[in-house]
């Protein structure tokens, strides 16, 4: 008795009940055409106060990528890439969703969205063959963030060849607004060749199977959120993370080096949980995560199951510019001069492997952390403004009176042309004090040695790039040069 008035009650409440119009297909609705985008972009947000008719048009499309530098995979995708596209609707909303297979497919697909209240998630009614097109429509009953996968058997194989993506329910009551959401989507890859091993790669039904996988990446591919395709804010702004797992089999620890998620909306429900630091997003589950930029820096998006950042490819990056915070992060293991800036918290590093490592330097040296990030390509700009440009300033103009500058310096124009660059190449390697005297003019300070911190590789990148900027022109430098340097008594005034 009181179960069946308690569930009464609840239906009168809900708008199920209320509204005679929960219509079997949504005719009334106004209707509008969704806004698909590849990661890491997010749909605007919707801005409507009612339901609207949406439609979403998705099309399978089975094609090779790059899964990391020189390694080939042929990827099943929804729309184009992986993850598949992001999906934006909003609670009530109706959906008329359309899915297409590709004419050059091999073989049938289907979707099975999380957010959808019905068999299979629309995978019983959506199996479509190759070249053909199917449709089915759904009340979005729920707000929220979720996953949505291809379901066709063998489920594993279509996940594990990047079948999935997330669609946002956006709540009746919008989130407040933030000055950037991203779209980022952590999955687990199993090929049969080692990690790293070039050329096309075939899927490993025996290392899936196994739960070990050859590579574990943001957005389908290693590099898909390093480098050039780093996230980008700046100090002041704040950000909203749409982040989804796919698994097929890990679950993620999802972590960002250097920040605080100031919400995190577990498993993308309702409420959120504050201040936290690592947050757990189950294989095939999701996670709205916000947080305010406070200073500048690059800060690693990571799994926290740290051999995966290191060895499987889980980083991403977000590169946050603007004016260093001293109030909220300062550094004393280099000496700060008057007029110069704080000197930043991470640089770039890297060790003996081909692959380019992109670490975060605390203030002591022996915490640096490496982190295996092969499709990061080193630039001598990058290094210098990660780890020079502090005190000899962005365009290499020193500090009157306490740090000689780089631009037009005749002392670097004089070492730079030299045949045997020994010399110069000791004073970023081993550091230098003592007088100085660059174009007439005496200084006397202290360069710390970076020999610990930065790889030969990014020692000749950031030589070059300061021998050939601001009107400085000399021949670059090359690894075996600096890795000669190193192994060279150190002369006069290049400490040890
Ligand atoms: C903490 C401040 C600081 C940082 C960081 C720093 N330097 Fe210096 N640098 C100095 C000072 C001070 C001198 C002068 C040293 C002396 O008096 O002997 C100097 C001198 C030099 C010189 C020779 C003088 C000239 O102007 O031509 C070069 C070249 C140079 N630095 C390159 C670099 C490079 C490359 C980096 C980054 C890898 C770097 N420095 C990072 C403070 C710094
Ligand atoms: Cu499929």
């Amino acid at each position: 008795m009181k179960t069946t008035k308690l569930l009464k009650s609840a239906l009168l409440g809900s708008s199920l009940m209320m509204s005679a119009a929960f219509p079997l297909y949504a005719a009334d609705l106004p209707v509008e055409n969704a806004i698909l985008t590849d990661a890491p972009n997010v749909p605007p947000v919707i801005e409507r106060s009612s339901a609207a008719l949406v439609k979403v048009e998705l099309e399978v499309i089975e094609k090779v990528g790059k899964l990391a530098d020189g390694v080939d995979y042929t990827f099943w995708t929804f729309g184009g890439s992986v993850p598949g596209k992001f999906i934006r609707i909003r609670q009530g909303d109706t959906v008329e969703f359309t899915l297409k297979n590709n004419g050059k497919s091999k073989l049938p697909h289907n979707i099975d969205l999380h957010a959808v209240t019905g068999p299979g998630g629309g995978a019983a009614v959506t199996a479509t063959a190759p070249g053909k097109s199917s449709r089915f429509s759904f009340k979005a009953l729920n707000p929220g963030l979720y996953v949505y996968h291809c379901a066709t058997a063998p489920v594993g194989m279509h996940i594990a060849n990047g079948m999935y993506g997330l669609i946002y329910v956006q709540p009746e009551k919008a989130l407040p607004k933030v000055d950037h959401e991203f779209y980022v989507f952590q999955s687990d890859f199993y090929t049969k060749g080692k990690n790293g091993e070039k050329g096309l790669q075939q899927f490993s039904q025996e290392k899936a199977v196994d739960e070990h996988p050859t590579y574990v990446l943001f957005n389908g591919s290693q590099g898909a959120l390093t480098g050039d395709n780093a996230l980008k804010a700046k100090v002041g702004e704040s950000v909203r993370l749409f982040i989804g797992n796919g698994g097929p089999n890990m679950i993620s620890s999802f972590h960002v080096i250097g920040e605080i998620f100031d919400k995190v909306y577990m498993e993308g429900g309702k409420n959120y949980q504050e201040n936290v630091q690592t947050t757990l997003i189950p294989s095939g589950g999701a996670t709205i995560i916000e947080f305010g930029l406070d200073v500048p820096g690059t800060f690693l998006l990571v799994d926290h199951s740290i051999f995966r950042t290191f060895h499987k490819g889980t980083v991403g990056m977000l590169k946050v510019e603007g004016e260093a915070q001293p109030m909220i992060f300062k550094s004393d293991a280099k000496p700060v001069e008057e007029g110069a800036e704080a000197p930043k918290k991470e640089e770039v590093k890297k060790e003996e492997s081909k692959k380019a490592e992109v670490a975060p330097v605390s203030e002591q040296k022996a915490e640096v952390v490496k982190v295996n990030a092969p499709a990061v390509k080193i630039s001598g700009k990058e290094v210098f403004l990660a780890n020079c440009s502090a005190c000899h300033g962005e365009e290499g103009l020193g500090v009157e009176g306490s740090i000689p500058p780089l631009a037009k310096s005749d002392f670097l124009k004089k070492l730079s042309s030299q045949k045997d660059r020994t010399e110069l190449i000791q004073i970023p390697l081993h550091g230098r004090s003592g007088k100085i005297t660059v174009n007439g003019k005496v200084y006397e300070g202290e360069m710390p040695p970076f020999a610990e911190v930065i790889s030969d590789k990014e020692l000749a990148e950031v030589l070059s790039y300061v021998s050939n900027s601001w009107g400085n022109k000399a021949k670059k430098f090359t690894e075996a040069e600096v890795k000669k340097a190193r192994d060279v008594k150190v002369s006069n005034n290049n400490k040890k």
